[in-house]
């Protein structure tokens, strides 16, 4: 009778044992994400009206302004901002206070080029809702409606301001 030799059963054991175990240590070690957020001043590129607010006029916005993101996880944000205005995400509960440029324009009314800003942060261990908003005055075209305070803290929800979700 032809026999196994028991080094090659301990090692098909190893190999079964890692294949069971290594999805769920690649579950703990998030893959790094990059996001894209666009500024946009209260009209698009194109002329369009940009978001309109529960007042009838359109807006600043910072969209989307909610993301989705993983404990641990590294994530990139790539911020294009069309407004010649700067605007900032702030989220001092993440320590996260980044300036995001303004486009630049030759002259008022000119087309804006587009500034690029972008950071990157770990997201917390910490399952939950971490609010961000803009602390830069802005929205003045319609009387700086982002900047007043929302439901749920400083300035509108879905304008200027929103949510990094970790789960
Ligand atoms: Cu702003």
């Amino acid at each position: 009778m032809k026999t196994v030799p028991r080094t090659a059963l301990l090692l098909l054991l190893a190999a079964l044992t890692l294949m069971v175990l290594a999805p769920a240590f690649a579950a703990g070690t998030p893959q790094p994400v990059t996001v894209t957020m666009y500024a946009f001043p209260n009209h698009l590129p194109s002329g369009a009206p940009s978001k309109p607010g529960p007042d009838g006029n359109t807006h600043d916005m910072l969209v989307p302004s909610d993301m989705v993101v993983q404990p641990g996880q590294q994530v990139t944000v790539k911020v294009i901002n069309y407004d010649d205005m700067p605007h900032s995400i702030t989220a001092p509960e993440l320590g996260l206070n980044v300036i995001v440029k303004g486009g630049t324009a030759a002259k008022e009314g000119d087309p804006v080029t587009p500034a690029t800003t972008t950071f990157t942060f770990t997201a917390p261990t910490k399952s939950g809702l971490y609010r961000w908003f803009c602390a830069l005055p802005c929205d003045d075209e319609a009387g700086g409606w982002d900047m007043a305070k929302s439901f749920d803290g400083q300035d509108q929800d879905g304008f200027m301001a929103g949510y990094i979700i970790v789960n």
